[in-house]
């Protein structure tokens, strides 16, 4: 049996320098309910920052209440994140280097992993070198063999059915179909609306933006429980 693990999932923060105190109390405000729901470990899907070209201040104001939460937060970049030209500063990449030990940003092209709680909770990501139909978020997906660890997915893009469209970063689930079956939660970002939806026994969820420009405020509190497995509701944040 795995150990009970409570998870914050969140995405979409669209954290903006000309917002900096809504989008600073955005994160206080996941860090009050990280707290309140005890959640074990915080994982954020992209779209951290509206823009990749923010002032260094205000990223170290970003870093200083990232690093305030007690619990690991894990990171991945979405189609926000990234630079569009040479001339753009990296604010995700800048928070990354920021970030104190214990948090991850997982931006490697190649996918990355990182093993928390002690063996009991392993989080795989990856960055996206470009937004385009060709980026597909779970190439190279990995998966703990270990039975005693859940296994969590972050994926920034576009769930689909089937392949063929012309959206970019799609998330084509039966594409990976042999590494999901490992795989206990999806935690995605890129949509403002939450939504939660199975694939096989797989829970996969858009945990909704907290950003105080375009969210509704939503994330989403998931409870990896044996021997029921995955439960997640959706919670509110009270934005400005
Ligand atoms: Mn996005």
């Amino acid at each position: 049996m795995r150990p009970h693990v409570r998870l914050l999932h969140t995405s979409d923060l669209h954290l903006h320098w000309s917002h900096a105190r809504t989008s600073l109390d955005s994160i206080r405000g996941l860090r009050v309910a990280a707290e309140s729901t005890q959640a074990q470990s915080v994982l954020m899907a992209g779209d951290i920052f509206d823009t990749a070209d923010q002032p260094a201040e205000f990223v170290a104001e970003v870093a200083s209440e990232i690093n305030a939460f007690e619990v690991p937060i894990v990171l991945i970049p979405g189609n926000h994140d990234i630079r569009y030209s040479e001339q753009e500063r990296d604010a995700l990449g800048s928070l990354g280097a920021a970030l104190r030990p214990g948090h991850s940003l997982l931006h490697s092209i190649e996918g990355a992993s990182t093993t928390l709680l002690g063996g009991a909770l392993h989080v795989w990501g990856r960055g996206m070198a470009e937004h385009s139909p060709k980026n597909d978020p779970l190439a190279g997906l990995a998966v703990s063999e270990d039975p005693n660890t859940w296994s969590v997915v972050l994926a920034h893009g576009e769930l689909m059915s089937k392949a063929g469209g012309l959206r970019s970063s799609p998330i084509i689930l039966d594409r990976h179909a042999e590494a999901l079956a490992g795989v206990h939660y999806v935690a995605l970002g890129h949509h403002d609306d939450a939504k939660v939806s199975r694939w096989g026994s797989t829970v996969v969820c858009y945990s909704g933006s907290v950003s105080p420009i375009l969210g509704t405020g939503d994330y989403a509190v998931v409870d990896l429980l044996d021997p029921h497995g995955v439960e997640v509701r959706i919670e509110r944040l009270a934005l400005e």
